[in-house]
């Protein structure tokens, strides 16, 4: 199995979850920019949707979407979602509002907008982070376990704090917490970002 991902992008989140469940797996840094992976193959035969997170399992199939792959990567070890009937469901509802209400929001800063468009923006995002941080069940998102709908929020986390946007404390810690983890230290250490 093989993670294509560009440093400290939302490909992150995978790398980490890959991590937490413990699973064996290569990386391939790819190059947004040049279309290309470190190994020089064109990276649109690999995603022909041109973007990052994209995971080549051992079956040949290359996985797409990020919710969909930390959705999979939940499946290989049910550690990594919230337990009973509603679980599954419950993650798929974390890792919707965060890929499409939190994720998204991000764009004008990745984009060169206007600052009054990125204030806009950072207003929205902090919005959204808030409504995460009263609902926060406990040390995780879901209560004393991590799940992969934390390795997505930490990501959203380590952006806002590149760009300048104060989470509530509550998420700060959090940050933290998630920072201290084995699997945390492991990805970030690897996409050469600690
Ligand atoms: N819908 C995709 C979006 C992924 C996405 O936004 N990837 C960014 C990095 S965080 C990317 O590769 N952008 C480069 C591009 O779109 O050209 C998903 O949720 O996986």
């Amino acid at each position: 199995m093989k993670l294509y991902y560009s440093p400290g992008a939302c490909s992150l989140s995978d790398h980490i979850a890959l991590h937490e469940a413990g699973l064996d797996f290569e990386h391939e840094k790819v190059d947004l920019k040049a279309r290309k992976t470190e190994s020089g193959a064109d990276f649109a035969s690999i995603n022909p949707k041109g973007y990052v997170p994209a995971l080549t399992l051992d079956s040949g199939e290359t996985l797409t979407e990020n919710v969909a792959i930390l959705d999979w990567i939940s499946h290989q070890d049910g550690e990594l979602k919230p337990s009973g009937a509603m679980g599954h469901t419950h993650l798929l509802q974390a890792l919707a509002f965060i890929s499409t209400e939190v994720h998204k929001s991000f764009k004008p800063f990745f984009m060169g907008a206007s600052d009054e468009e990125k204030g806009k923006a950072a207003d929205t995002i902090l919005k959204r982070l808030g409504y995460l941080s009263d609902t926060m069940a406990g040390d995780f998102q879901f209560g004393d376990d991590v799940s992969a709908a934390d390795c997505y929020l930490f990501v959203m986390l380590l952006w806002s704090q590149k760009n300048g946007i104060d989470v509530p404390e509550r998420l700060t810690a959090y940050r933290e917490r998630m920072m201290a983890r084995p699997a945390v230290q492991k990805a970030m250490s690897h996409e050469g970002l600690l």
